[in-house]
């Protein structure tokens, strides 16, 4: 084992809380749902035990109506704002009371292979019960994102994204008043520099839409109708029919004949629906702001996510690698989460612009998909390299490769051990 390898281990024993892996210390002192979806796959490379304990904490979350939330609260913690006091979503296990990238049957898919190869006796039982949460899940997103059946998915608030302060929201999050019932008392800056993180007006935002939907009980249906912030994501989308895709595998693997056909539809109106969101001018997929009826024009990594869940025409993948070649030229690292020549450009602050492992992770996944192995394989080792070189960082500056935000990070580790084990 090599001593990356051996540091990568040690991040997520010593992020280990018992059975959940916070992303950081203090910085984010709970289970995040996509975070503890990668780590698990990071686990499967050496400890797949392990790996099925991550995804059983998660679903301790999950709400009756099948959402799995963005953070589930096991244990108390002050470091971090906005806690469960501001969310107040009246569950058995404190949670916040929005969800995140569904990674989770990606995941589980990967875990159970790894089981299965490894001859682990019950590893059909134990997948089984994850298998029945991912579904719930899954038709949650459809039932409660997507009631309109249009098949994308949208997000009520930023957060949902995973991608917090992404320019893709600015047009829409501009229309949010910055006033807050709760009051606003950042942790984050205790933790990190003020020009890495999300901007001040952006904390009011992300608040503002919190109280509202908690005025809405946190409702679905209500929340549907009163969201001031509501947008149809291309990344989102495309990360639940790649999760689609695995838990329809899964469903078959378990004689579940009927949810497998269930599922494969639901995967199919998604990808009928992506396709449709490609812009040729444009070289990539955009979401749509369901508020204005627009598209969303700002250029960020969520416009190639879609490779994952897509097979593209020779046009279509053509154009998009390359606009994601011009997006990398001249970085030390790529893939910027916002190109350079973008007037918003923040080569340091957050998602807007930096270089995030696991976002590199989904993009060779779906290069690969494409037959696209020798740009994927360039992303790989670049990624590897900077990992090497910075530390396990949050995210990299893909200006100087520099690590930014937190430090010891638990994704950056799980996608370490995932690139160089070949796997993506
Ligand atoms: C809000 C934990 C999470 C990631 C998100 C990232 C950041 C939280 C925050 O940290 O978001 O969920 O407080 O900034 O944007 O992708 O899951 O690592």
């Amino acid at each position: 084992m090599t001593d990356f390898i051996q540091r990568a281990r040690d991040i997520l024993r010593t992020n280990d809380r018992g059975g959940y892996t916070v992303p950081t210390d203090r910085l984010y002192p709970f289970q995040w749902n996509w975070d503890s979806a990668f780590v698990s796959m990071g686990f499967a490379h050496y400890d797949v035990l392990r790996a099925y304990r991550e995804l059983e904490r998660l679903t301790e979350g999950q709400w009756a109506d099948g959402m799995i939330p963005h953070i589930i609260f096991h244990e108390p913690s002050d470091t971090y704002f906005p806690g469960p006091n501001v969310w107040r979503t009246n569950q058995k296990k404190p949670t916040s009371g929005i969800s995140q990238p569904p990674v989770f049957g990606m995941a589980l898919k990967r875990v159970h292979d790894v089981a299965n190869a490894q001859g682990i006796p019950d590893a059909l039982a134990r997948t089984l019960p994850l298998y029945e949460a991912a579904l719930r899940w899954h038709r949650w997103w459809y039932a409660a994102r997507d009631p309109d059946a249009t098949g994308l998915v949208a997000l009520l608030h930023p957060w949902e994204s995973g991608s917090d302060n992404s320019p893709a929201w600015d047009v829409a999050m501009a229309r949010i008043p910055t006033t807050t019932h709760t009051e606003v008392v950042r942790k984050d800056l205790g933790h990190v520099d003020a020009d890495m993180r999300p901007r001040e007006e952006d904390y009011r935002r992300f608040i503002h839409l919190v109280d509202a939907y908690s005025a809405c009980s946190w409702n679905p249906v209500a929340q549907w109708e009163a969201a001031p912030f509501k947008i149809a994501d291309v990344q989102t989308t495309a990360i639940l029919v790649r999760s689609g895709e695995a838990i329809e595998q899964l469903a078959s693997l378990l004689g579940r004949e009927n949810e497998a056909d269930e599922i494969a539809a639901m995967n199919a109106r998604s990808r009928t629906a992506l396709l449709s969101q490609w812009r040729p001018e444009l070289r990539r997929f955009v979401s749509r702001d369901l508020s204005s009826g627009q598209d969303v024009q700002a250029p960020t990594q969520a416009g190639f996510i879609p490779l994952l869940a897509l097979n593209l025409n020779q046009n279509m993948l053509d154009a998009a690698c390359s606009e994601m070649k011009l997006w990398s030229e001249g970085l030390v690292v790529p893939f910027p989460s916002a190109p350079r020549n973008f007037p918003g450009f923040e080569a340091k602050r957050y998602w807007r612009g930096p270089v995030w492992a696991v976002i590199n992770w989904l993009l060779i996944d779906g290069l690969r998909r494409n037959g696209r192995a020798e740009m994927a394989e360039d992303l790989r080792k670049s990624t590897i390299r900077v990992i090497e070189t910075s530390g396990f960082a949050e995210y990299f500056d893909p200006l100087t490769g520099e690590g930014c935000g937190g430090h010891e990070f638990s994704w950056t580790a799980a996608a370490y051990m995932e690139l160089l084990g070949g796997g993506a």
